[in-house]
C-alpha cells in the first residue's frame, strides 16, 4: 500500500526521486510586500542557519577544515585558439572533418554534468563551475569539449539548487570562450523524462544553442532513429555539432545476446549518418562495453560510417579505462573522461590516467597533465563540500553486468530502496531489475527508459512478486504509471516491439501508440504560454529561457520563481553556507551583480519567541541587521 502510494506520487513520478523530498512550507509563499537582494539573501541564510537545509538534514557534513575552493591560476593571459574558435569560424563540419584528421586523441571533460550527476546526486552548483571555467580557458584549452549542461542537471538546478540553469550556461560560456561546451539531449524528451510536443524540443535547442551549447549529444531511451530526426533537425538548423548518439546495451560479442549484435549497432550509426549526425555518439551509459568488444565495434563504426567517434563510458565495473584504451587502439577520435577527483565509480573514468597511459604514444593526447593535476585539485576541494550528496560505492562493481543500470541510476535506485527498507535486499533489486529488462524484451535502459525499469524492479521486490507472476494474466498486478505509459509507446517503439503479452496485461485492451509520440502531440501555443506564465507571476516580464523552463518543468519552474521571491539569487552564496548555513563569528562575502559584493557577517540567535520566530544577527556591510524567521526545526 505504501509503496503504491510512493510509486504514484507525483515528486517520485517526475524523478526528483533522490535522497528524499522536499518538505513543502507554505508560509515561505505567504509573502508580504517584495524585499531587496540582499534582504532575501540574508533571510535564506537566517533559515538554514536556524533550521538547516532540508535536503542536508541528517546526512554527513564536511570536515571541519573544508574551505572555500581556490581555482587554479592562469597560465596565459589570452585563451589559447580552442575547439570553439574553429566551430565559430567554420561551422560544424569544419569541426567534425578536424577530429578525423587528429592522430591525437580528443578529450571531453565530463566534471560539470555527468560527473556530479553520476556521484554527487547532480548537486553541484553553478558557483563552483563558473570558478573553475577561467582555468580550463587558459590552461587546458586542447581539451575536445566540456559537458557541462543538460541530462539532469537542468531540473535539478531549479527543482534542488535554487538557481537558473540558463545563467549557469551563460556564465560558463563567458567565462570559456575558446572550448566548446558540450550538452546531453535525451530527443524528444528533451531534459525531461516524457516525450514533448515538437514545437517545444525546437525551442528547447533553439534557446540552448542561443544561450551557449555548442555540441548537442542526441540521444533516444529506446535507440529508436525516428524519435530523434526532430532535435537533431533542430541542433543543425542552429549550426552546431550534432552528435547522433547510439546507446551501448547487451553484450555483443555473447551468442546469447543477438539481440544487440554488431549488426543492430551498424544499422542504427547509418541510420544516424543519413539523419545528418556529424559525429557518432557511442554512449555506454551503464559501463557494459568490454575492451574486446570495443575493439570491433569501434574499428567497425570508423570502418563502415566514415563519421568522428565519439566514446562515452561509466566506470562502475573498475574496467572502464581498460575499455577507453582499447577504443583508442581502435581508432576512436574522442573519448569521455571525468576530473581525477570526479572519477571512477559510476563516473567517467579519470582524465589524468588516460593522459598519462597515452603519453609517448601514437595516440598522446597533448593535454598537458600538470594543468590536469591542478584542476583536479580544485575539484577535490569542490567534492568536499558536497559531503552531504555522497551515495558512495566504495569499490567497483562487476555486478553491472547483471543489472545493466546507468551509472547516475545505480546510486538513485539504491537511496531509493533505502528509502523503501529494502537496503539489505538490494540483490534482489538487482536481479528484479534483470528480470523486469527481459520481460519488457531486453530494451536499452537510460533516461527515462531505465526509470521505468527501476519503477517496476522496485515493485516487484516490494510486493514479493515474480517476473513469471507479473507475466501471468491471472495474478492481478496494479502497475507503476511510468510502465503503463511506456507499453502505451509513450516514449516509442524499441527494436523488435513490445512484447504482446506483457503489453496486453498493462494496458487492459487499450490500444497502444505505434507512431512517433510527438506526431500526435499537438504543437504548444508559445505565445500564449508565455502571456499565461506572465499572468501567473503577477505581470513579471517572461523571457525566453524561462519560458523553455516552464514547457520542460512547469510545476518545478513555478516552485522556483515561489522561492525565489523569498530568497532571491542566493546562486553566489558559498556551497558550505547554501548548504550548511552559518557560523557564529564567519564572515562570508556574497557577490550578487558584477562589481556589487555583500560582506555578510552572521553575529549570533535570539531566543524563540511566543510566535515560534527566532531573531537572526547579523552585520551586513559592516551595519547591524536583524532577520526573523519561523523556527521549524
Ligand atoms: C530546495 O531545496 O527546496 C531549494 C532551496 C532551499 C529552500 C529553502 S531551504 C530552507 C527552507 N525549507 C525548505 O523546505 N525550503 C526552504
Ligand atoms: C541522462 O539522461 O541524464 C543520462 O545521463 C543518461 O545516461
Ligand atoms: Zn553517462
Amino acid at each position: 500500500e505504501f509503496v503504491i502510494n510512493l510509486l504514484k506520487h507525483p515528486t517520485f513520478l517526475d524523478s526528483s526521486y533522490t535522497t528524499k523530498f522536499i518538505d513543502t512550507t507554505p508560509e515561505l509563499f505567504r509573502f508580504k510586500k517584495r524585499q531587496d537582494r540582499a534582504t532575501r539573501i540574508l533571510t535564506y541564510l537566517a533559515d538554514i542557519t536556524v533550521n538547516g537545509h532540508p535536503e542536508t538534514a541528517g546526512r554527513p557534513k564536511p570536515h571541519a577544515e573544508a574551505k572555500a575552493p581556490k581555482p587554479p591560476a592562469l597560465r596565459s593571459g589570452q585563451p589559447a585558439y580552442g575547439s570553439r574558435n574553429l566551430l565559430e569560424q567554420k561551422g560544424p563540419q569544419a569541426v567534425a572533418d578536424w577530429m578525423k584528421a587528429q592522430t591525437r586523441v580528443l578529450l571531453t571533460d565530463t566534471t560539470m554534468r555527468d560527473g556530479h550527476q553520476s556521484l554527487l546526486a547532480t548537486r553541484m552548483r553553478s558557483i563552483d563551475m563558473i570558478k573553475a571555467a577561467p582555468a580550463y580557458a587558459a590552461n587546458l584549452p586542447q581539451l575536445f569539449s566540456v559537458e557541462c549542461w543538460g541530462g539532469a542537471t537542468f531540473d535539478v538546478a531549479y527543482r534542488f539548487l535554487q538557481e537558473c540553469p540558463w545563467q549557469r550556461l551563460r556564465d560558463l560560456r563567458a567565462a570559456m570562450p575558446n572550448v566548446m561546451t558540450q550538452m546531453l539531449l535525451r530527443a524528444s524528451n528533451g531534459v525531461g523524462y516524457t516525450n514533448y510536443p515538437d514545437n517545444v524540443v525546437q525551442s528547447f535547442v533553439k534557446q540552448a544553442a542561443l544561450t551557449g551549447v555548442d555540441v548537442f549529444r542526441v540521444f533516444d531511451s529506446l535507440n529508436w532513429v525516428e524519435n530523434m530526426r526532430v532535435a537533431m533537425d533542430a541542433v543543425q538548423e542552429a549550426g552546431k555539432l550534432c552528435e547522433g548518439t547510439i546507446c551501448y546495451t547487451g553484450d555483443m560479442l555473447d551468442p546469447e545476446r543477438s539481440k544487440y549484435d554488431l549488426k543492430y549497432y551498424l544499422d542504427r550509426a547509418r541510420e544516424l549518418q543519413a539523419a545528418g549526425a556529424h559525429v557518432l555518439g557511442l554512449k555506454d551509459m551503464a559501463g557494459l562495453l568490454k575492451p574486446a568488444a570495443a575493439r570491433v565495434l569501434i574499428k567497425a563504426l570508423k570502418q563502415e560510417i566514415g563519421l568522428p567517434v565519439h566514446f562515452h563510458t561509466h566506470d562502475t565495473s573498475g574496467a572502464a579505462s581498460a575499455t577507453v584504451l582499447a577504443a583508442c587502439d581502435a581508432g576512436v577520435d574522442a573519448v569521455d573522461a571525468a576530473m581525477d577527483a570526479f572519477s571512477g565509480g559510476t563516473s567517467q573514468p579519470c582524465l589524468g590516467s588516460i593522459v598519462e597511459a597515452l603519453r609517448h604514444t601514437e595516440r598522446d593526447t597533448g593535454i598537458d597533465i600538470a594543468a590536469v593535476r591542478e584542476m583536479s585539485n580544485y575539484w577535490e576541494h569542490v567534492r568536499a563540500q558536497y559531503a552531504a550528496f555522497e551515495t558512495g560505492t566504495s569499490a567497483p562493481a562487476s555486478e553491472v553486468w547483471l543489472h545493466e543500470m546507468p551509472g547516475g541510476q545505480f546510486t538513485n535506485l539504491k537511496a531509493q530502496a533505502r528509502s523503501l527498507g529494502l537496503e539489505e535486499r538490494w540483490p534482489e533489486v538487482a536481479q528484479a531489475y534483470a528480470d523486469a529488462n527481459q520481460m519488457f524484451g531486453d530494451i536499452v535502459k537510460v533516461t527515462p527508459s531505465s526509470k521505468v525499469v527501476g519503477d517496476m524492479a522496485l515493485m516487484m521486490v516490494a510486493q514479493g512478486l515474480s517476473r513469471a507472476e507479473v507475466e501471468d494474466p491471472a495474478v492481478d498486478v496494479a502497475f507503476p504509471d511510468s510502465v503503463a505509459d511506456m507499453l502505451k509507446g509513450n516514449l516509442g517503439q524499441p527494436h523488435g516491439g513490445w512484447p504482446a503479452g506483457i503489453q496486453k496485461k498493462v494496458l487492459k485492451g487499450e490500444t497502444p501508440l505505434t507512431g512517433r509520440p510527438g506526431k500526435s502531440l499537438p504543437p504548444v501555443d508559445l505565445e500564449a504560454t508565455r502571456a499565461r506564465l506572465s499572468a501567473e507571476l503577477n505581470g513579471k516580464h517572461v523571457d525566453d529561457e524561462d519560458l523553455n523552463g516552464y514547457l520542460m518543468y512547469p510545476k518545478v519552474f513555478l516552485d522556483y520563481m515561489g522561492r525565489h521571491r523569498s530568497y532571491g539569487p542566493v546562486r553566489t552564496l558559498p556551497t558550505l553556507a547554501f548548504f550548511y548555513g552559518m557560523q557564529p563569528g564567519q564572515e562570508i562575502a556574497v557577490e550578487i551583480d558584477p562589481g556589487k559584493t555583500l560582506e555578510i557577517r552572521f553575529l549570533t540567535l535570539g531566543e524563540v519567541d511566543d510566535a515560534g520566530e527566532v531573531k537572526v544577527f547579523f552585520e551586513l556591510n559592516g551595519q547591524p541587521r536583524t532577520i526573523r524567521v519561523i523556527n521549524r526545526s
